[in-house]
């Protein structure tokens, strides 16, 4: 997916449609991939944060229900949380957070251990949302062995002819296809719980203030999932050397004094865990990332269609870091088992 242009009427309309006037400047704004998000000034210095939800992603009303029932029961018990501003599917507008800020890349453990422990208590607030079960938005998002399939029948298709060029990460891949079940195949079992999660657990996922406050955002995926799954995320972007598309590899692999601090921050806040998900903590930052740069690189066969992309190879570059990462947690993996087994 590319970046698509708005002209000044659409927005317009889009803001109008939400009750929002005054306003003197609306940019573009942040480093998602999926959604367009843009920052709205008005003439009262009050300032918004305005997205078009990406519909062809997301279904939108199960979304707008899910968000709106994750804001109003955080707001119920004491939580801040996004302010949602209006809603009017596929626009809506949230508060924007004054005094916070997000990182895509950190260079201080103690936001890692901050970040680690914003997580754990959106977990442990949700636990106790009242029924129905929140809508599936994307099922089987975090499920490896269904990803695998999906770069299977990608690189079968080939639409662009990129496949003869990827044989060195779909080897490193099908190096690892055994691992792929073990979550998915110890949920069914019931070792490891179903738990309202976030699943996009991304280090610029999560807004950081003065004094180690935190807001979690970008909530278009909570739903039932997988606390192991949120861990490995935060591993996969919080551990991380380099930026998600460097292209100079030797700068990319996971650093382990972050891996700590989220190991200490998580453990802090999310005393629900079971054993068997504390067992596979160091594990599920293996897995997700490996999963991760499996679907960057089905992006990448099937043409760029999911992930918004800058340049022609920038889906490669991504699944290629993704890989790097991967080695580097394989590499470190005994300290790394440690570290969590001392809690
Ligand atoms: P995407 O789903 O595309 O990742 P996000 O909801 O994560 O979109 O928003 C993209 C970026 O916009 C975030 O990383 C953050 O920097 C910024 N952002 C989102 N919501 C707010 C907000 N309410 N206030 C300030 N900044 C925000
Ligand atoms: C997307 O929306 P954003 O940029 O926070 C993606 C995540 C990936 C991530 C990789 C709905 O997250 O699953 O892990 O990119 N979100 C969706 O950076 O697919
Ligand atoms: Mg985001």
């Amino acid at each position: 997916m590319s970046n698509r242009n708005y002209s000044r009427e659409e927005l317009a309309a889009a803001l109008d449609s939400m009750g929002i006037a005054g306003y003197t400047d609306i940019s573009r704004y942040g480093s998602g991939h999926i959604n367009d998000t843009f920052k709205v000034e008005t003439e009262r210095g009050t300032r918004f944060i305005l997205q078009r939800v990406n519909s062809d992603i997301f279904p939108v009303h199960i979304l707008r229900d899910n968000v709106l029932r994750v804001t109003r029961h955080l707001k119920s018990r004491g939580v801040k949380s996004l302010e949602v501003v209006g809603y009017n599917n596929p626009w809506r507008a949230y508060q924007f957070l004054e005094g916070y800020h997000s990182v895509d890349l950190i260079t201080d453990p103690k936001e890692a251990e901050v970040a680690a422990g914003a997580f754990a208590k959106f977990q442990n607030d949700l636990a106790d949302l009242p029924p129905p079960r929140l809508g599936e938005i994307i099922p089987k998002f975090h499920d490896t062995v269904d990803r695998l399939r999906l770069l299977d029948e990608a690189a079968k298709a080939d639409v662009k002819g990129r496949k003869a060029s990827v044989a060195a990460e779909l080897a490193f891949i099908d190096a690892r296809r055994e691992e792929a079940a073990k979550i998915v195949t110890m949920m069914a079992k019931g070792e490891i719980p179903e738990r309202i999660t976030h699943n996009d657990t991304k280090i610029n996922n999560v807004m950081l203030g003065k004094d180690g406050s935190t807001v979690v955002i970008d909530l278009d995926t909570t739903m039932p999932g997988s606390a192991l799954y949120d861990f490995g995320d935060m591993v996969r972007t919080a551990t991380a050397a380099a930026a998600e598309d460097e292209r100079d590899l030797s700068k990319v692999y996971s650093k382990k004094e972050y891996f700590e601090a989220l190991v200490k921050g998580y453990l802090a806040g999310a005393k629900f865990l079971n054993e068997a998900e504390r067992e596979n903590l160091a594990f599920s930052g293996r897995l997700i990332t490996l999963t991760i740069g499996i679907r960057f690189l089905t992006d990448y066969l099937a043409g760029d269609t999911y992930f918004r992309t800058a340049y022609e190879e920038h889906n490669l570059v991504r699944c290629r870091t993704q890989l790097k990462m991967v080695e580097s947690m394989e590499a470190q993996k005994e300290e790394y088992e440690a570290i969590v087994r001392r809690g």
